[in-house]
């Protein structure tokens, strides 16, 4: 019970905000059985990065980048929301003003229901050509390879935010602007090991947010945070919310 706060009385907080801003990482979507990317058992452990999440990755080798999409695509194909994602789901109803920030890619928050939302590091459901830049919605597991696109028959990607390269301004923008604007911030299963979002926490108190951690372990967040909670997401968010 850090700083003498329980869950209850951050709960009652939340429940008097105007402006309720949140951060989710591959944490929330870990009880749900989605690999997470960092620790012992993280999707890290048997795939360096740099070989698969990097442009320079898929222009050496983009059937091997395909390979590892279509492995996660197939195994996300059988995975549902949780109790996290449907608590967060239901808050945005009860909220004036609300909005998530996801780097999550496995598109479970929209199917939670949560429609105020980032995400920032894209979708794995949607692929993108790399001629023409073309967005669209695809669920085929697998994709055939080479994907090509049917405007201008460029290679089709994942439209995923790999390393080194930007974020979408659209969603910087949305992002930071929810970041500025909210009385509090909820951060949720993230490592704080990735740029930009590991700033989110204190971009947000800096502009006069109470930050919150729900995490299993601490974190480079936590001595950050107004309030760090160690436990699973699926049980802390509905509590919480
Ligand atoms: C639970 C739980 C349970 C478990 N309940 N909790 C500044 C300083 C240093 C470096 C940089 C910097 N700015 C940019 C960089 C470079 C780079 C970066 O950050 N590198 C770091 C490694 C240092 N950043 C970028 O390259 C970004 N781009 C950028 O900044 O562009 C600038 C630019 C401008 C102009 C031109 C060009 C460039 C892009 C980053 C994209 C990251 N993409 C990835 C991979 C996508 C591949 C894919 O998914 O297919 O996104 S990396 C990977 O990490 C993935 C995740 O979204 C992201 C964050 O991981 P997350 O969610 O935190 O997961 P884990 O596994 O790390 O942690 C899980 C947590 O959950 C743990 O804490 C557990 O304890 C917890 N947990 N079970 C609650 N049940
Ligand atoms: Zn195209």
């Amino acid at each position: 019970m850090p700083n003498g706060l329980t869950i209850l009385d951050v709960r009652d907080r939340i429940r008097e905000a105007q402006s309720v801003t949140v951060l989710t990482g591959a944490g929330i979507s870990a009880d749900s059985g989605v690999p997470t990317f960092r620790g012992t058992e993280g999707l890290w452990k048997n795939f360096r990065p740099e070989e698969l999440a990097s442009p320079e990755a898929f222009a050496r080798d983009p059937k091997l980048v395909w390979e590892w999409y279509n492995w996660r695509r197939e195994l996300l194909a059988t995975k549902r929301p949780n109790a996290a994602h449907e608590a967060l789901a239901q808050l945005e109803k009860q909220l004036p003003d609300f909005w998530v920030i996801t780097q999550n890619v496995d598109g479970l928050h929209t199917m939670a229901g949560t429609q105020r939302l980032s995400e920032i590091h894209g979708n794995i459901w949607k692929i993108r050509c790399t001629q023409c830049h073309h967005v669209r919605h695809n669920h085929d597991v697998p994709v055939e390879f080479p994907p090509t696109c049917v405007d201008c028959g460029g290679l089709l990607r994942p439209h995923i935010v790999w390393f080194g390269e930007p974020l979408a301004p659209e969603d910087l923008e949305c992002s930071y602007a929810a970041l500025h604007r909210c009385d509090i911030l909820v951060i949720i299963g993230t490592s704080g090991a990735v740029y930009p979002a590991a700033s989110f926490a204190p971009v947000a108190k800096d502009h006069g947010a109470f930050v919150v951690e729900l995490n299993v372990e601490a974190t480079p967040i936590s001595s950050m945070v107004d309030v760090s909670f160690q436990g699973r997401a699926k049980e802390l968010v509905p509590l919480l919310l």
